[in-house]
């Protein structure tokens, strides 16, 4: 854990009190790819602003919900989670939670239980998307089911931040879930787990009646994504 400073004036948390401004952190081992995810989401015109002191990166964004204009700021590691733990202050007001692992290196998928113990420890109610990445590398990973998603009952996404599948909706997903936590609501985290049970009722169906279906070049990003969960296949 990094040793307590002074609070930086750049880190004012106390903004995120305000109702436009949400903060939505990101957690999970080094190189699973949290910064390649961000870059991906905010290509057009982010500006990241580093903090090399602090270990810390924040990307600005603004988004439109429900017709209103939010602030948000990812807050993305600059290392401090090779240490396996980051700061309090890391966690010190967060809305929402993007946790990722790769899925072509094990050890952070089981490394996962770590991050969550931590965050649950700081922030045990705020909404956590699981998010795998890396599946432009092995798109069979979006085939297997994760038991660490349905053992917490997290929304879990097939993401690409090489390609940019899923990314748009992962990130934009995960702005809805923080607002509706600040606004003290569960109606979106309901809607996100229900349509992905949707997704996976409707897949294990058409497998029953298809024994193979024969168009994974097809797969649109969201139907991996669901694939994924139903531990369907799309080939
Ligand atoms: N194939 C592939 N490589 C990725 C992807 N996302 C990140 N990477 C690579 O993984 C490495 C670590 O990415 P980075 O964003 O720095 O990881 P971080 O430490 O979690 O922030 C870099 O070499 C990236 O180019 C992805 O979706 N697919
Ligand atoms: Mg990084």
């Amino acid at each position: 854990m990094a040793s307590d400073r002074a609070k930086p004036c750049e880190l004012d948390q106390e903004k995120y009190d305000a109702d436009d401004n949400v903060k939505i952190i990101c957690l999970g081992d080094s190189a699973v790819g949290k910064s390649k995810l961000m870059e991906r989401f905010l290509m057009d015109g982010f500006r990241p602003q580093q903090l090399s002191t602090y270990a810390l990166t924040l990307y600005k964004h603004t988004a439109t919900v429900d017709g209103k204009t939010i602030l948000v700021d990812f807050w993305d590691t600059a290392g401090q989670e090779r240490f396996q733990s980051m700061h309090a202050s890391y966690y010190y007001k967060a809305h929402a939670c993007i946790m990722v692992f790769d899925v072509q290196r094990k050890v952070t998928y089981k490394n996962l239980s770590t991050w969550y113990t931590e965050l649950r420890e700081f922030r045990p109610e705020i909404p956590c998307i699981l998010v795998a990445n890396k599946i432009d590398a092995d798109i069979k990973m979006t085939q297997k089911s994760f038991s660490f998603a349905r053992k917490f009952s997290l929304p879990l996404y097939f993401v690409s931040a090489a390609d940019g599948t899923n990314v748009v909706k992962l990130f934009n997903d995960a702005i809805r879930l923080a607002v509706s936590y600040k606004h003290n609501s569960q109606d979106f985290m309901d809607e996100v787990l229900q349509e992905l049970e949707v997704g996976q009722a409707k897949m294990l169906g058409g497998l029953k009646k298809t024994a193979s279906l024969q168009r994974d070049v097809e797969c649109k990003p969201v139907e991996r994504l669901l694939l994924g969960l139903a531990g369907g296949t799309c080939s």
